[in-house]
């Protein structure tokens, strides 16, 4: 059974203006695309097909809100990485991204969604500094953990933790095989409830 049986999509957003009332409760999702992001937002809202971003290309480069609950939503924020986009998208994507962090009042926390075989990059610890800047709290999600045996994957979170320490709190996770899914949701309601 769903935590949240009534999430629905809300909207989805290519400017400030359009984002829905800035009330109540918001997490944001973030990650490079194809580095499990909607798997991850499908396991943790555990609704099937919830967020199908990766099937229609033009969500991934827009803003798209889900209420969770009444006053909690869910954010998917656009994901970067498709070599093919030009200069003048992604900046349209780091405006659209600036003014949402900078705007949010009900944002509460930031989740990242980063696979665990590219482990911390400059895009990562970009996106730490937004919302270091902002005073915003993030969990990283260490996804597509079933890709790596044990010992290599215990080894990528350590080395993880180690360098965000005090920036952003760390776990692994597997949509494939739903490893991580309670910690993660912990830490949404967590987020959601501060
Ligand atoms: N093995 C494995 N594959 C995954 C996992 N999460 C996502 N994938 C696969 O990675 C690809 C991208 O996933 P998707 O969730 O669409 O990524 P997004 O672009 O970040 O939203 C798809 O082929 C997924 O099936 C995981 O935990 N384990
Ligand atoms: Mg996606």
């Amino acid at each position: 059974m769903s935590q949240y049986p009534d999430a629905h999509f809300i909207k989805s957003a290519n400017a400030p203006r359009q984002f829905p009332p800035d009330s109540g409760a918001e997490v944001a999702v973030a990650g490079r695309s194809n580095a499990g992001k909607s798997s991850a937002i499908n396991v943790i809202v555990n609704r099937r097909q919830f967020a199908r971003t990766s099937k229609t290309p033009g969500r991934t480069q827009l803003v798209n809100f889900f209420e969770l609950r009444p006053g909690q939503r869910l954010v998917d924020l656009p994901g970067y990485g498709f070599a093919r986009v030009s200069d003048a998208m992604r900046r349209h994507w780091g405006m659209l991204l600036a003014g949402y962090f900078e705007t949010r009042s009900s944002l509460q926390g930031l989740f990242l969604i980063v696979d665990i075989r590219r482990g911390i990059t400059d895009f990562v610890r970009r996106m730490i500094e937004f919302a270091k800047n902002v005073q915003l709290p993030v969990h990283v999600l260490l996804t597509k953990a079933d890709k790596l045996k044990k010992g290599p994957a215990a080894a990528a979170r350590l080395a993880a933790e180690k360098e965000l320490r005090g920036r952003a709190t760390v776990q692994t996770f597997s949509a494939l095989k739903r490893a991580g899914e309670q910690e993660a949701r912990a830490q949404l309601e967590a987020f959601l409830e501060a």
